[in-house]
């Protein structure tokens, strides 16, 4: 039985939820999961009695509560040292935690215009607001990337690291909101993560939850 548990919103709308969740399941560290339900009228008050931030997501191990997605990557990189969260490569390592805090703290054009909806398709393809200026920048990063750490293996460093899981949402928000016009490498690697088998598991785990 596991000590961690992920505390996550709705699957269909809570991209931060995606990171850390993706990150356990396609590195095989066991956790068990719970769900606060997003927009409900009770969902402020749960999310300031039980999160730190106030946020969802978090992390329970013991009697310790981390929220935070990247600060939950990092604390599972420290327990599992032996998972290689990160790129091995300091060079790969420095740029992977580059561009993983570039997500986290920007793109925020993208992030409001095309909010992740994760079980649709075909949505308004709106680029309005800086949205073409973030694709274009996710664009070269994907790409880049792939051409200059990605030769061991189909993620951006090669092995699936952190920052794999940290840009996740977005290739979710591409099929969304797409057609996207992409290089050929970020394309491929669209379709590398979503052939995920934990990813695949997460949109089901969506359908679920607007079904039921
Ligand atoms: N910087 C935080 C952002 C977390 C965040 O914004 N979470 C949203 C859901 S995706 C949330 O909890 N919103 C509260 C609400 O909808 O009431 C992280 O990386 O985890």
């Amino acid at each position: 039985m596991t000590n961690l548990t992920l505390t996550i919103g709705d699957k269909n709308l809570s991209s931060w939820s995606l990171r850390p969740w993706l990150l356990m399941r396609q590195t095989g560290i066991p956790f068990s999961e719970e769900t606060i339900k997003l927009d409900l009228p009770e969902t402020k008050r749960i999310l300031r009695e039980r999160s730190p931030s106030g946020l969802v997501p978090f992390l329970t191990h013991r009697d310790l509560v981390i929220p935070d997605s990247l600060a939950i990557a990092e604390y599972l990189n420290e327990l599992f040292p032996d998972k290689q969260l990160w790129p091995a490569d300091m060079a790969a390592r420095a740029m992977a935690r580059a561009i993983s805090a570039e997500m986290h703290s920007g793109f925020s054009a993208l992030r409001t215009v095309w909010p992740m909806n994760f079980v649709r398709e075909g949505l308004q393809h709106l680029t309005t607001g800086g949205v073409q200026r973030d694709v274009d920048r996710i664009d070269a990063i994907w790409s880049e990337s792939r051409r200059k750490f990605g030769a061991d293996g189909p993620f951006l460093f090669g092995a699936f690291s952190i920052a794999d899981a940290m840009y996740a949402p977005v290739v979710s928000r591409f099929r969304t909101y797409g057609p996207v016009a992409l290089s050929q490498a970020s394309q491929d690697y669209m379709d590398t993560i979503s052939a995920l088998p934990a990813l695949q598991d997460w949109r089901q785990g969506a359908l679920e939850e607007m079904s039921g």
